[in-house]
């Protein structure tokens, strides 16, 4: 069976899986998004299923002020009967004393849940936690924190310790394994350790997440080292190839045995536009105890060969169905920001019901926005909505990239009674209505965004048919040149004080065809951060 790469498109970056007889299991990075940690089934690593969310609110990220702060790069694994996840909150240093953050793990034993209350690692230093269980049972953290004694500006060290699971805790000395392939290496991390013929592998990445990013492979004969690099590090990255290549800083590798034996590599990358980074698949195998990770090219390829048909039985990706307005909206793909989707909007009869706040989006927060993962760089969306009688309210549709980078197609009523559509778009500091048009003062209203890789039409109609109202440049929203983890949700949000509900009668999220998207925007990648 041939598939396209990436095979989980949209906002999906360090990806993590583990096997569990047939199924395999992958959980991605949400950063301020919830439900957090979302878990995809599949058995042929091409057609994944969306099973279920590790954070559901169990963990409170209210204080998560910054986008792209949050959940960060989670490790899975099955254990004893046991799902475990471990991730990182990552909040901003002014929260209130007492807030839990920092590393967590978080276990069920069914992948759809429900899962437990965090079990916070405070002795946890740094990000990016994995686990591994020894053949002997001993489970052992692995993370990376920033080096005790750097050599070099940004140098990170990936360090383990035995982990307790029964009692949550961490124990005995700590070892560090690795800062790193190269001279010079910045942010050694997303470390994961296996055992394989006897030998322990250490997987990390390195370089930062952007163009520099590379995947590096070390192996020890005991688990707490030393550890030896392999010869041919980076073993895969993309960094020499410039920005005309169009899957750029590929890394963050997490590996899986299938059944029939073959290894294949998870890791996350960037393709041009605006839907962040995304999981791509890789063949390995092993030549010499080392694992090569695509061999013969060495690089991502578009498409991928794999030696079996495509399983039946599970849902393809990005093919859930993105029109369905219906309950639970979570198990539909919609989150919220930084609280429950749930708390947020309910749908009602197929109508969502979300209640104007007067929390802006730009705000932080929890405004009221919900939303779901662009997977296409090209698509249609339309709404109906029957917007809310409040002067001063605006509700509509957004694609947003994150607290301070969006647009809304939305309908807003003045003081006098009267509506209009309008466009508002927010760049940074910058907030302004780009476009408006008078409507009737009562009615529902379609509102419609055509995406066409960084090009975006707004249009709407009252009852006859659908004009176009402006058409936008959308090269602001580039997660990379936004420096964000994130990459673009579109949505539905109604801001203003009125007390009323934005009524969305239907939502209809259609990909159309394929944009190439080329060019990048030349600046200064995130790793120098
Ligand atoms: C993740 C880390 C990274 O924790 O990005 O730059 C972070 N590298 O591995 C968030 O995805």
């Amino acid at each position: 069976m041939r598939t396209a790469n990436p095979v989980l498109p949209g906002c999906h970056p360090d990806p993590t899986v583990c096997r569990v007889g047939a199924d395999v299991y992958l959980m991605t990075s949400t950063f301020e998004h919830v439900p957090g940690l979302p878990v995809y089934r599949s058995r042929d690593l091409v057609s994944w299923e969306l099973v279920g969310h590790a954070v559901h609110g169990q963990v409170d990220l209210s204080h998560a002020v910054a986008a792209t702060g949050g959940l960060y790069a989670p490790t899975l694994r099955h254990h004893d009967g046991r799902f475990v996840a471990l991730c990182t909150a990552v909040l901003p240093d002014d929260v209130p004393a007492g807030t839990p953050r920092g590393n967590f793990l978080v276990t069920a034993t069914d992948p759809a849940g429900p899962w437990s209350d965090p079990v916070w690692l405070p002795e946890a230093e740094g990000f990016d936690p994995s686990l591994f269980v020894d053949d002997d049972g001993r489970a052992w953290y692995v993370g990376c924190r920033p080096a005790r004694s750097p050599a070099w500006p940004a140098q990170t060290e990936v360090w383990l310790r035995e982990l307790d699971l029964a009692a949550g805790r961490l124990v005995g000395p700590e070892h560090v394994l690795w800062h790193g392939a190269l001279e010079g290496a910045v942010w050694a991390e997303g470390p994961h350790l296996y055992r394989v013929g006897g030998t322990y592998y250490l997987l990390a990445a390195e370089g930062g997440t952007e163009e520099h990013h590379a995947q590096s492979v070390a192996r020890a004969d005991v688990v707490t080292g030393p550890y030896e690099g392999n010869r041919a590090n980076p073993v895969l990255t993309h960094r020499h190839l410039g920005r005309r290549e169009p899957v750029v800083g590929v890394g963050h590798a997490d590996l899986v045995e299938m059944p029939d034996g073959s290894w294949w590599a998870v890791l996350l990358g960037w393709r041009a536009g605006l839907l962040g980074r995304e999981t791509f698949l890789v063949p390995v195998e092993w030549e010499d105890r080392w694992p090569v990770l695509a061999p013969e090219v060495g690089r991502v390829t578009p498409h991928v060969d794999l030696p079996w048909d495509r399983d039946p039985a599970s849902a393809a990706a990005g093919d859930v169905n993105p029109a369905e307005l219906a309950e639970p909206l979570a198990a539909h793909g919609w989150t919220a920001l930084r609280a429950p989707v749930d708390t947020v909007a309910r749908v009602v009869d197929g109508t969502l019901e979300l209640a104007y706040r007067s929390r802006p989006l730009r705000a932080g927060g929890t405004p009221a926005f919900v939303g779901r993962r662009q997977q296409h760089d090209d698509l249609d969306v339309r709404a109906v909505v029957e917007p809310s009688p409040g002067a001063g309210d605006l509700g509509g549709l957004v694609v947003r990239l994150s607290d301070t980078r969006h647009v809304v197609l939305g309908v807003a009523r003045g003081a006098d009674g009267s509506r209009r559509v309008v466009v508002v778009r927010t760049e940074d500091d910058d907030e302004r209505e780009v476009a408006s048009a008078a409507l009737p003062a009562a009615g529902p209203v379609t509102l419609e965004l055509r995406i066409r890789g960084w090009d975006l039409t707004c249009a709407y109609g009252a009852g006859g048919e659908v004009l176009d109202l402006v058409g936008l440049d959308l090269h602001w929203l580039d997660p990379r040149a936004a420096h964000a983890f994130t990459g673009s949700w579109i949505g539905l949000y109604a801001t203003g004080s009125s007390g009323a509900t934005l009524r969305v009668t239907s939502f209809d999220l259609r990909p159309t065809g394929s944009t190439q998207v080329t060019d990048r925007p030349v600046d200064t990648p995130r790793s120098e951060r």
